[in-house]
């Protein structure tokens, strides 16, 4: 899974991104798009490994991009995030990050503290983008279908469908509400537009206000959190013994590095699942609803392609029977075929001809 961070200038894209990858900020970095990778954090793999004596654990990984923000107001400006655009459709995931703290030292784009509104406008720009490459696609059709080729009958489908999404956008609403059939997402994949993908809203608040945790209006967000970048890119810092205590002074249960990792999973709709042996204890991230044979595939593709069935555990029944053998005794160990829908914390054994 691939998570952008974007916002106004200045909203703490970059802290975030340093808390989260455990990296320091560079203030003087070129306003590029910086990327890490991040490892997910799952208490399971520990007890596995421990059962299953494995040799290694191999965390899940999503990986971030901390975009640069731009000043939106002048022309060198939108340039930039115009050339900063393809690296944002490569997300699964948009995390918008508004600015919600005072530092006199830095101050606010457009001189405002509005969390609302900052969200309202990176949501616009994301519209205006995607307008603006439904409305160029509409040009050329347009063209083309004057000289009738043989791709006649699938451009005037396409056309249909770009039509409907101009009125979308048009009206402010995300293409996801626009493209209702898979047929329709398959057509128009290749632009990889901004308003399907799922968003994340990033509340960056003070340090003084680290501990309270209402949201933002922002309804077109599948999720809001409250985090303050500053403190937990310190926390990402210090030695991992040292941050529970850091934390408590704060009144922050969990670091916001963990409840970030979380939020993503939901926001874009994925979860884990898990495999055990003596070699390694895994977790492979799938979006929900992925069938059992297709969760194989991940593994490998032959284990898909011989696929035979799925031995199944959830990891709670393990947890409460200790180990497999009572999990087993307890019928809590299920034979599921191809089309089962595997669930988050499953741990798999994939039995194929391969
Ligand atoms: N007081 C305070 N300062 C913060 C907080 N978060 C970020 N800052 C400061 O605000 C400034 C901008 O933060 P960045 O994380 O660089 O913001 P950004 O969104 O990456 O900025 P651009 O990349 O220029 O768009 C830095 O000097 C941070 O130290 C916060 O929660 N509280
Ligand atoms: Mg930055």
């Amino acid at each position: 899974m691939k998570v952008a961070l974007v916002g106004l200038p200045g909203s703490g894209k970059s802290s975030v991104f340093a808390a989260v990858a455990g990296v320091a900020i560079d203030p003087y970095a070129p306003p590029e798009p910086r990327q890490a990778i991040v490892h997910v954090p799952d208490p399971r793999l520990t007890y596995l490994a421990k059962l299953y004596q494995s040799k290694k654990i191999v965390e899940a990984t999503i990986e971030v991009v901390d975009v640069p923000g731009c000043a939106l107001d002048d022309t060198h400006g939108q340039e930039q995030w115009r050339r900063l655009l393809p690296a944002v459709r490569q997300a699964d995931l948009l995390a918008v990050v508004v600015r919600d703290f005072e530092n006199s030292a830095v101050p606010a784009y457009r001189d405002r503290i509005d969390p609302k509104a900052d969200f309202q406008a990176v949501w616009e720009e994301l519209l205006f983008a995607d307008l603006d490459t439904v409305t160029t696609r509409i040009e050329r059709l347009e063209a083309a279908l004057k000289k009738p080729t043989k791709m006649h009958e699938v451009e005037k489908r396409e056309m249909a469908l770009l039509t409907r999404c101009r009125e979308v956008l048009e009206s402010e609403a995300p293409l996801s509400t626009a493209l209702k059939t898979e047929a329709d997402h398959r057509l128009l994949s290749s632009f990889a537009f901004l308003t399907e993908k799922p968003l994340l809203c990033i509340r960056n608040i003070s340090e003084d206000r680290a501990a309270q945790s209402s949201g933002v209006d922002a309804s077109v967000a599948a999720e809001t959190i409250s985090i303050s970048a500053e403190i937990e890119a310190e926390v990402a810092r210090l030695e991992p013994a040292d941050r529970p205590a850091f934390l408590a002074e704060l009144g922050i249960e969990s670091p916001a590095r963990d409840r970030l990792i979380r939020s993503c999973y939901r926001a874009a709709g994925m979860i884990s699942f898990l495999t055990m042996g003596a070699d390694e204890a895994r977790a492979w991230t799938i979006p929900q609803g992925t069938t059992a044979v297709n969760a194989a595939a991940k593994i490998h593709t032959d284990l898909s392609r011989g696929f035979i069935r799925a031995e199944t555990i959830a990891y709670e029944d393990l947890q409460t029977h200790g180990d497999e053998k009572g999990a087993r005794a307890a019928g809590k160990v299920r034979q599921e075929g191809k089309t089962y829908v595997v669930q988050d914390g499953d741990i798999l054994t994939i039995l194929a001809n391969v």
